[in-house]
């Protein structure tokens, strides 16, 4: 079978309900669970019900029409779906790296007097998020600004790479159960994302701290290194460090992160982290006790003083190595846009669960930690993900994976 028929099938398969693996939430009544459940296969399928819940949230919008704005034609017909990168076949994952391969060779759009550092158009996308880092983490704008990034990412590799797959996402919570370097993602192989770096030994703790919070203490994971294979080997970080986070509460600091200051790709995979911060009875607890956006965006990113880095953390903490501990330059990790896609889509299933007062809730200022103070962010705050790309937009736009730019569901 081509892949073109593959993902028809498997799309048609969603749309039209034939033997699909999902429930549809108007036919088969999901009653939303009132806790997370401890144990963790069943907190598992506990967020598997959610997310069948919100897919049928999605659809039923679509079908009614409640969702269309005139500026935004998303139907059924032209739904496209994200899926877990552990559901791609090797053809799909080759395509998808493919795709990234060729971002990073085309030129960048950023003129060398704003980034020198920026030299590919995967470049522009880093350079982005390192410029905009303290307006976009820990405000108002943060969840709307990552969908908002992430989906042009998506579109740059289409438009500029050809790319016709769906957008993959990671699974934290599979991570959570079989380990890092077991995640078809970071095995390694030429099918993943490149794995763990090169064993660095006696590594010291990972020390967070943000403002004068407590500090949380992270252990280092088994790698440390450069990646030593798959398809990132022999990819070239540019931008960075701005402030990266190393073993033994050490950080390095650049004045210029946006200079050239080439080097390679590291990871320090970490189960721990990935099995404290985000198993699936951490990303149910999320979603189920977070009664407004202010405790979900807080939870989500750790809330500060509780010793947690929150599911948002504990992935890129996971990861770990460089850029992936520097909080402005993380995107410079490939893996960034499916851990941010996670992040996407939990909100999205949070959303789902209470539309009327959740589509459109916003909570905090343009600034981190409204650190100097600054206006409330509204549905008219204005988002402009400047040379990567996408036009400048208001907030209302970015609410809805089916509405404004969007038109997208999550299975
Ligand atoms: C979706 O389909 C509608 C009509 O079928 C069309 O007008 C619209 O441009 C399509 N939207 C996208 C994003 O392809
Ligand atoms: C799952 O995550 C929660 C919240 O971070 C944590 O308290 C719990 O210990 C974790 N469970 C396991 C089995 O690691
Ligand atoms: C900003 O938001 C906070 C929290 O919702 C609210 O208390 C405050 O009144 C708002 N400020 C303005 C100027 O609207
Ligand atoms: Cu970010």
């Amino acid at each position: 079978m081509t892949l073109k028929a593959l993902s028809v099938g498997f799309f048609l398969s969603q749309v039209l309900a034939v033997p699909a693996p999902r429930v549809d939430a108007d036919a088969i009544p999901f009653r939303i669970p009132p806790s997370a459940a401890s144990s963790i296969p069943e907190a598992q399928s506990q967020l598997d019900g959610l997310a069948s819940f919100a897919y049928g949230v999605t659809k039923s919008n679509l079908e009614s029409g409640s969702e269309r704005r005139r500026t935004n034609a998303c139907t059924l017909s032209n739904l496209s779906v994200r899926r877990e990168w552990s559901t791609f076949t090797v053809r799909q994952r080759k395509a998808y790296i493919d795709a990234v391969l060729c971002l990073q060779k085309l030129p960048a759009k950023t003129p060398s007097s704003i980034a020198t550092g920026a030299k590919s158009r995967y470049d522009d996308f880093v350079a982005t998020h390192v410029q905009q880092t303290l307006g976009i983490h820990h405000t108002g704008t943060f969840l709307a600004w990552h969908r908002y990034y992430v989906h042009e990412y998506d579109q740059a590799l289409r438009n500029e790479c050809s790319y016709k797959g769906d957008y993959p996402y990671w699974d934290w919570p599979l991570s959570a159960v079989i380990g890092m370097e077991n995640h078809p993602i970071f095995d390694g192989s030429d099918t993943s994302l490149s794995g763990n770096g090169k064993p660095i030994p006696n590594q010291g703790d990972i020390v967070v701290r943000i403002a004068d919070f407590p500090p949380v203490n992270l252990p280092s994971g088994t790698g440390g290194g450069c990646v030593t294979s798959g398809p990132f080997k022999d990819y070239v970080v540019n931008l960075g460090p701005a402030v990266l986070l190393l073993p033994g509460d050490k950080v390095e600091f650049r004045p210029n992160p946006l200079d050239h200051n080439p080097r390679c790709l590291k990871r320090d995979l970490t189960d721990t982290v990935i099995k404290k911060y985000a198993n699936a009875t951490a990303v149910v607890d999320l979603i189920l006790r977070s009664k407004d956006i202010e405790s979900f965006q807080t939870t989500m990113q750790g809330a500060l003083g509780s010793d947690s880095v929150g599911v948002h953390g504990g992935g890129h903490f996971a990861l770990g190595g460089d850029p992936g501990r520097d909080v402005f330059v993380s995107p410079g990790d490939p893996a960034f846009f499916l851990h941010h896609g996670m992040i996407d889509r939990v909100w999205w299933i949070w959303q789902s669960l209470d539309p009327k007062n959740r589509r459109n809730a916003i909570h905090g200022t343009g600034t981190f930690l409204n650190q100097p103070p600054s206006p409330n962010t509204t549905l008219d705050t204005l988002i402009d993900l400047g040379h990567a790309g996408g036009s400048v937009r208001p907030m209302r736009d970015l609410m809805s994976t089916t509405d404004g730019p969007f038109c997208y569901t999550y299975l």
